[in-house]
């Protein structure tokens, strides 16, 4: 099979890539190792950045995250028992949008059904091939026959387990930290008790009060790294949520029926350059976050973007300088994400390492961080996202 780009992988990366090229008119097939029903309902992220519901809108796949996202104009802060708010909207001007990413890759998968595009579905990637010449390949297999998918550029969409990114790793930095701690992460049928999303420091550890909609809440709590899910009943998570939230005054968290349950590890990485020859990285396959900064999926849009833009001038331009620069244009909003993530995790956690001068210096930035005018602003202009990056060329 030939197209122009081949893009491996499903997720957001993937199939927002496919759409924003077909809008510029570039041809791109997408292989994906799961199925569609798979991948349209694996619960993840829950927070979409002002400037990717923009994106959405801009590129016509908006429509879901406004008809049913729910707008959020702040975020509460919640420790020694207070809560301070943080006012995006005054802070800002913007807000961010809770939408699930399911249902997310479920507008995006619609959208390029609608538009004839060619996903392959259950078609696992095996090996990127000849990525030093101008006819890159993918050989990858489905219904148990190989098959070479030849294209002009590459994009590795495949997230972090994918392999893509392996294929090239001996000829890339990798920057890495893994954090001494896991989130245990529940669904559960009951509607949200906060309207705005909670972050609870508590000396018993960190919490998270989310939510999907009006009826149902997205809980997180943090628990050792090497957590067993079986450890956990589903009394033993309400007890712990209901203490982690309590709050001076009295706080009512609603329970309700627990449908998910799912254990996340924590890290932060990184590799550099995002590209080598004709195959760019893009999304999780690149770089992962810890969730605090909900940033994850967020930054796997601005990479697509960066893309698109690139992709496009080399086909109508034959210029190749906004593609060479790929890398270096999305590592300076990287590591600033990184950054911003690496930021709340440290100072929302409880580190078993820390002695009580260090969560007292922890306690004395939370209360920074909700008094100073200055810092509530660059907490606030860092969640609802920083601009996505002018596809600039390599200086
Ligand atoms: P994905 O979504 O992992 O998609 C990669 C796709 O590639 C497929 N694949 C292959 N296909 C073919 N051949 C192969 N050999 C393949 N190997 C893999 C996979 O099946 C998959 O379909 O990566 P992408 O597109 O880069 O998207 C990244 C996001 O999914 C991720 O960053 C976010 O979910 C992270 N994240 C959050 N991000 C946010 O922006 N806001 C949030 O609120 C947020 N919360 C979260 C999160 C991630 C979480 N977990 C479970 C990791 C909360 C959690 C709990
Ligand atoms: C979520 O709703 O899944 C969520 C929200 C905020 C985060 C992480 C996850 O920081």
């Amino acid at each position: 099979m030939r197209t122009q780009v081949g893009i491996v992988g499903a997720g957001p990366a993937g199939l927002l890539l496919s759409h924003l090229l077909h809008l510029r008119g570039v041809d791109s097939v997408v292989l994906e190792s799961r199925s569609r029903d798979y991948v349209e309902h694996r619960i993840r992220a829950g927070v979409l950045e002002y400037v990717v519901e923009q994106l959405l809108v801009d590129a016509g796949v908006g429509a879901g995250v406004q008809a049913d996202g729910l707008p959020h104009e702040g975020v509460i802060l919640r420790f020694g028992g207070q809560d301070h708010r943080i006012d995006f909207q005054a802070l800002t001007g913007k807000h961010v949008m809770v939408y699930s990413q399911h249902l997310l890759v479920r507008d995006l998968i619609a959208a390029r059904v609608a538009d004839n595009a060619m996903i392959q579905f259950e078609a696992e990637a095996l090996r990127v091939l000849d990525l030093d010449t101008d006819r890159p390949k993918v050989r990858y297999r489905q219904d148990g026959v190989e098959h070479d998918l030849v294209c002009d550029v590459i994009a590795g969409c495949d997230g972090f387990h994918g392999i893509c990114r392996p294929a090239i790793e001996r000829r890339l930095q990798v920057f890495e930290r893994d954090y001494p701690f896991g989130w245990l992460g529940i669904l559960a049928d009951a509607p949200p008790s906060s309207r705005e999303l909670v972050y609870a420091s508590h000396d018993r550890g960190f919490a998270l009060l989310s939510m999907r909609s009006p009826t149902v809440s997205r809980l997180y709590l943090q628990c050792e790294p090497d957590e067993r899910l079986a450890a956990w009943s589903d009394d033993r998570i309400w007890r712990e949520l209901q203490a982690r939230f309590a709050r001076d005054g009295g706080f009512t968290l609603t329970e309700g029926r627990i449908t998910q349950k799912g254990i996340t590890p924590m890290r932060s990485f990184v590799v550099e350059p995002m590209q080598h020859g004709r195959l760019f990285l893009a999304g999780d396959a690149a770089h992962i976050v810890p969730p605090t900064g909900a940033k994850g999926l967020n930054l796997a849009a601005g990479d697509v973007a960066t893309l698109a833009h690139a992709i496009d001038a080399f086909y109508q331009r034959n210029d190749t300088t906004l593609l060479d620069g790929y890398s270096t244009t999305c590592l300076d909003r990287v590591w600033k994400v990184q950054r911003f993530s690496w930021w709340m995790t440290s100072m929302l956690h409880r580190f078993a390492t820390h002695s009580d001068f260090e969560r007292r210096v922890q306690l004395a930035e939370l209360a920074y961080v909700t008094s100073s005018h200055a810092a509530m602003t660059s907490l606030a202009e860092n969640y609802v996202g920083l601009p996505l990056p002018q596809a600039r060329a390599v200086e």
